[in-house]
């Protein structure tokens, strides 16, 4: 074929494209049009032919919705054969009404129980779904003619079902809507009625006024009742009967759309008003590459004659005006379509459906945008692309010349890593226009996939990112959280169908504000610096942010966030030219709890080198919310000791992490002595420490085992059982130390079988007990600490200045307490 012929009429079908209105849909095939409209909006479910079919193999139904009669939104498949246990085969049509509420979808398909067809129904809380097998069986099963229900509801609430090929078959409903309202009948037909007898006596041969086929449509208006059907056996027309009552007798009316051009051997319709116009929807097999097995739903807008009967009504291309204009401020979803061209769209279960299939070329137009008499600024979108992405131009009223406005989309790593784009907008953009997103980029290629789109007469706010920095705690390659100047946290959370968004740090939760791409941002207070503890509340629900590294803290899989401080930090930091211990991760098995541990074990550098020396260690626990994580993690004990050692102000020593058997917040059962209850609490861990892990870690390493090279120390309620696993074995430990220890109520005279009685004896054995806190809290540790001074022993008081009961605290306390260790 000559170039210049091809591109002329390859031009030609452009411009009639760009004037087409049916079919409606053009990114499948679409078949058996039913109208519905609820809440001024106006469905149309349809069923839905497979690419290059050679049958009626249809799997599921489809469900599109329109505000204007030309944009028409499409809301995926809610509903398909598998959602019917029953049934394997031919999601042919249906039909789907409201009742009180619900939406109860009538439909036909391929029963397994009778191997014939069926009419089920589901039902949904919502136009759009989801949908269920409202019985979980067939309403009416058992013969190859169960096809095509209709349904009304008729004013005084009685619903009447048909269906049937090439008979008709009709039953009242329940109230239920769900089962059958007594007998199911067959409707007598004559000539009269439907312009042939019925199927068993029309005579082959002879000419009928009509032939009642299939896809049988009930409606009433004005008081009359109307039964439209496809006629006249294959090829199909649109003819109708008419009726005084719902059962008829019905009164054969002629043909409203007659047979025509429509490529496409059978025909389906279903009839609505809606804003004040009348529309008659039907199906065709005019999409390209599409036929008798790929059709495709179109509309055509008629006025009823003034005696209630239908005008003859034919196919048209252009298909209805607009009876609406579409606002371009908020998000509008890409798949709203008045017409495109080589494009699909694809279901996600997060963010609904999206237009997917994206080439060189291929476009959207949306008709009606209405932008006002003030021009946007900014058109913004969200796309995504697994490879380089591509160009989106936005083009006014035709595609060529100047766009409006250009997207640049690079790759996004993902067909659905969806990323929110945007770009300035030509300032003269003001009234109504027909929009066209353009497709461009690299040949035979798929480009990207297009969620949403919406233009902003706002000015694009401040990039927060320039005046902040990336949380350490941050996964890699997370931008957000972020800390500001003022120490405050940033965070941004992209959840586009959450409702109600928090995020808790530091005891506090902030309410968080959605952005239109589905974004949910929070500034916190300024917060203090050292390790926090943050969540998100995502409806309610508490969860790990996941663009947060996860500490084992509160009992649970938590956020964390580092915030910075100066060089006064840089103790717990590692250093260059500071020689790096290992943390090992060691598993064990347990005699006490019959179960294998695991322990986390420091190892000074030197450890490696000093093959000949053995260490001593120190025993280190954390408090009622961590594991045995918590200090080589949040608490940075590492690169503590790593700098200690380093500087000379500490011994080299190995230091054993293990779990304190905290399973959850302590909470003392209702009646028991709290004192008893807290005993419980852990309680296997003295065994556990005692009999196997100190063994265990002596015969593993190279320790010294005596009393003289043991220590002992943790935090809050490591604390605790510090001081209940090293006052009663002082024959097993010599330094002590606890960090904001949960020690209350202690009887310091008494306590420990008197231990800390008989002071000069205490401080011969103990050669350091240290006790530190942060002075932002109150666990009565310098209360303590007076108290054993007062009785005479020797006692070592830390407060860290600023800090609460947090891991600051404690960072602190473990650089204060160690230097005294084992010299
Ligand atoms: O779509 C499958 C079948 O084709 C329908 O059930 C009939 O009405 C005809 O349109």
């Amino acid at each position: 074929m000559n170039k210049h012929y091809l591109m002329g009429s390859m031009a030609l079908l452009m411009a009639g494209a760009l004037h087409a209105q049916n079919p409606i849909v053009q990114t499948c095939y679409t078949t058996d049009p039913a109208p519905m409209v609820h809440d001024g909006r106006l469905y149309v479910y349809t069923g839905h032919d497979e690419d290059k079919a050679d049958f009626f193999w249809m799997q599921d139904w489809r469900v599109y919705s329109t505000t204007d009669m030309v944009n028409w939104t499409d809301h995926g498949s809610p509903l398909a054969i598998e959602t019917f246990s029953w049934a394997d085969d031919r999601a042919w049509a249906a039909q789907c009404v409201e009742h009180n509420g619900k939406f109860y979808w009538y439909v036909c398909l391929h029963s397994k129980l009778s191997n014939a067809m069926a009419i089920g129904v589901a039902v949904g809380d919502s136009p759009t779904g989801p949908f269920k097998d409202a019985i979980g069986k067939p309403l009416h099963d058992g013969s190859w003619d169960y096809i095509d229900p209709t349904v009304l509801i008729d004013d005084d609430g009685a619903a009447y079902l048909y269906w049937g090929n090439p008979n008709i078959y009709y039953a009242k409903l329940n109230p239920d809507m769900i089962s059958i309202d007594g007998e199911v009948h067959r409707m007598e037909q004559t000539v009269e009625s439907f312009g042939a007898p019925n199927p068993e006596a029309r005579v082959k041969g002879k000419k009928y006024k009509d032939v009642y086929t299939e896809g049988p449509w009930l409606s009433k208006r004005n008081g009359k009742y109307y039964l439209l059907y496809a006629a006249g056996g294959v090829p199909e027309h649109i003819a109708y009967s008419m009726a005084d009552g719902p059962l008829g007798p019905w009164k054969y009316m002629g043909e409203i759309m007659p047979l025509q051009d429509t490529g496409s051997f059978t025909n389906h319709c279903g009839v609505i008003d809606y804003k004040g116009n009348s529309y008659f929807f039907y199906h065709t097999g005019k999409l390209p590459g599409g036929g008798g097995f790929g059709r495709s739903v179109a509309v055509e807008q008629f006025d009823y004659n003034p005696d209630g009967t239908f005008p003859l009504i034919n196919a048209t291309r252009e298909g209805v005006k607009p009876v609406g204009t579409l606002s371009p401020y908020g998000r509008v979803e890409a798949e709203t379509i008045a017409w495109s061209e080589g494009l699909k769209t694809e279901p996600n279960a997060v963010t609904g459906v999206y237009v997917s299939d994206a080439h060189d070329g291929d476009y959207i137009k949306v008709r009606e945008v209405d932008f006002g008499d003030r021009a946007p600024k900014r058109f913004i979108a969200s796309a995504a692309s697994a490879l380089r992405g591509g160009r989106l131009e936005v083009y006014a009223d035709s595609i060529g010349g100047k766009p409006v406005a250009v997207l640049d989309v690079p790759g996004t790593g993902g067909w659905e890593s969806w990323r929110t784009f945007e770009t300035s907008v030509a300032p003269t953009l003001t009234g109504v226009h027909d929009i066209y997103f353009a497709f461009k980029g690299r040949k035979g290629c798929k480009l990207f996939n297009f969620d949403w789109w919406e233009f902003s007469r706002e000015e694009a706010t401040p990039d927060v990112r320039a005046t902040t920095q990336a949380a350490s705690t941050n996964i890699p390659g997370v931008e957000y959280p972020r800390l500001d100047a003022q120490r405050r946290a940033h965070f941004r959370f992209y959840a586009p169908q959450a409702t109600r968004l928090q995020v808790d740090c530091c005891g506090k939760k902030y309410d968080m504000q959605r952005d239109a791409a589905g974004f949910w941002t929070a500034v916190t207070d300024p917060l203090v610096v050292g390790f926090h503890y943050y969540f998100l509340l995502v409806d309610g629900v508490q969860v790990a942010d996941p663009a947060s590294y996860t500490f084992f803290g509160c009992c649970r899989v938590s956020s964390g966030i580092e915030v910075p401080e100066g060089e006064e930090g840089d103790y717990y930091r590692p250093q260059q030219g500071v020689p790096h211990g290992q943390v090992r991760s060691c598993t064990y098995y347990s005699e006490t709890t019959k179960a294998f541990r695991r322990c986390m074990v420091y190892t000074p550098a030197e450890y490696e080198t000093n093959r000949k020396k053995r260490y001593p260690v120190l025993y280190l626990q954390h408090g009622m919310g961590e594991d045995e994580t918590g200090w080589s993690t949040q608490g940075c004990m590492q690169h503590i000791m790593d700098n200690l050692i380093a500087s000379g102000e500490c011994e080299p020593m190995i230091v054993v992490m293990d779990s304190g058997d905290v399973e959850a917040p302590f909470s003392p059962r209702p009646g028991k002595d709290v004192e008893e209850e807290r005993a419980r609490y852990g309680a296997s861990f003295y065994g556990v420490i005692l009999d196997d892990l100190i063994p265990m870690i002596d015969r593993t390493f190279r320790t010294r085992t005596d009393r003289d090279h043991r220590a002992m120390a943790g935090l809050s309620w490591g604390g605790y059982q510090t001081f209940h696993t090293a006052l009663p074995h002082l024959d097993k430990f010599s330094y002590i130390g606890t960090f904001s220890g949960a020690l209350f109520g202690v009887d310091l005279k008494t306590c420990f079988d008197g231990v800390f009685s008989d002071a000069a004896r205490f401080n011969k054995q103990v050669h350091y007990l240290f006790l530190g806190c942060g002075s932002e809290e109150n666990f009565g540790t310098k209360k303590m600490v007076d108290g054993l001074r007062e009785m005479g022993i020797n006692a070592t008081f830390y407060e860290s200045p600023g800090t609460a009961h947090e891991w600051l605290t404690w960072r602190r306390c473990l650089r204060e307490f160690v230097p005294h260790l084992f010299k």
